[in-house]
C-alpha cells in the first residue's frame, strides 16, 4: 500500500505565512485530506490566505521509517522563570556543561523559520542557512483515521510537536530538542531526548509573547552533520502514538 505526503501552506499578503500542515496518509485518503488540509488553510483565525499550495508526492512504504512516540510527562511551572529552571535541569542531566548558554542562545531561534542546529559542546551554529534554519519534515502520526481526521481539523499543537520530537530524537546524533511555540496564547513547551523522552513544561513564556522557536542539540562531526540535516528534513516517518 503506497502512501503519499501532502504540505499544505498558506499565506497572503497582509499577515505573510497563515498556516501550515502536513500528512503522510495511504493513497485511499489522499483526497479526504487533501480537503481538510484545504478546509484549515481556510478557516485559519490568522485571516483567509490568498496563496495556497498543497504539495503532493508518492511515498514507498518501504521508504518509511516507524517510530513508537516518546513517553510524556509533564512538569507544571508557574511561570516562565521557573520553566526555564526545569529545562535547566535536564540539560544537566544529560551532562551539558554550557545549559545557561544553550537557554540564552534560544531566542535567536525566534526569528527563524526552521530549528537551530546547535553544537552541543561548542555551542557551534550548524545550519547551511542560518535564516531559515532546519525544518524537521515529513513525519506524521499513525493511528486510526479518526484521530488524524480531528488532528487536521485545527492544529493540534501537542500531537504534532510529539511527532516532530519523536522524529528528531531518534537520530543518534541529536541529544534533545528544546521547544517554545511561537503562537501568543501558548504557553506550553518542551524538552526532549531519548534518554528522558518528551517533558512538556507548562508554563516556558508569558501569554501574549509572539516569540517561539526550536534548537536541536547535535553531536558529531561532519559527516553525521550531513547525514542528521538529511535525516530531519527527508527522511519520512510515521509515529505510532497511544
Ligand atoms: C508549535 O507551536 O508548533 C510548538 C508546540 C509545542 C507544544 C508543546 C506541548 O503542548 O507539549
Ligand atoms: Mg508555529
Amino acid at each position: 500500500m503506497n502512501r503519499y505526503s501532502i504540505k499544505m501552506r498558506a499565506s497572503n499578503k497582509e499577515e505573510g505565512h497563515i498556516s501550515g500542515a502536513e500528512k503522510l496518509v495511504p493513497e485511499e485518503e489522499l483526497e479526504l485530506y487533501c480537503a481538510r488540509l484545504l478546509a484549515r488553510a481556510l478557516r485559519h483565525s490568522k485571516g483567509k490566505p490568498d496563496f495556497i499550495n498543497l504539495k503532493i508526492e508518492a511515498v514507498a512504504e518501504e521508504e518509511i521509517l516507524r517510530l513508537p512516540a516518546l513517553k510524556v510527562t509533564t512538569v507544571e511551572t508557574s511561570n516562565a522563570g521557573e520553566g526555564l529552571d526545569v529545562v535547566r535541569g535536564y540539560l544537566d542531566r544529560l551532562g551539558l556543561k554550557r545549559g545557561e548558554e544553550i537557554l540564552a542562545l534560544w531566542g535567536q531561534s525566534f526569528s527563524m523559520r526552521g530549528a537551530m542546529l546547535l553544537d552541543a559542546d561548542s555551542l557551534q551554529r550548524l545550519e547551511p542557512d542560518r535564516e531559515r534554519g532546519i525544518r524537521a519534515t515529513y513525519m506524521d502520526m499513525e493511528t486510526a483515521d479518526i484521530a488524524r481526521q480531528s488532528a487536521c481539523e485545527g492544529k493540534n499543537h501537542f500531537n504534532e510537536a510529539l511527532v516532530l520530537a519523536t522524529k528528531v530524537v531518534s537520530h543518534p546524533n541529536i541529544l534533545a530538542e528544546l521547544c517554545i511555540s511561537d503562537d501568543p496564547e501558548y504557553v506550553t513547551g518542551y524538552i526532549a531526548s531519548r534518554e528522558f523522552g518528551y517533558v512538556r513544561v507548562t508554563r516556558l513564556k508569558e501569554p501574549g509573547s509572539p516569540m517561539g522557536g526550536r534548537i536541536f542539540l547535535f553531536r558529531g562531526d561532519e559527516k553525521d552533520r550531513e547525514d542528521c540535516i538529511r535525516y530531519l528534513q527527508q527522511q519520512k516517518v510515521l509515529v505510532h502514538v497511544g
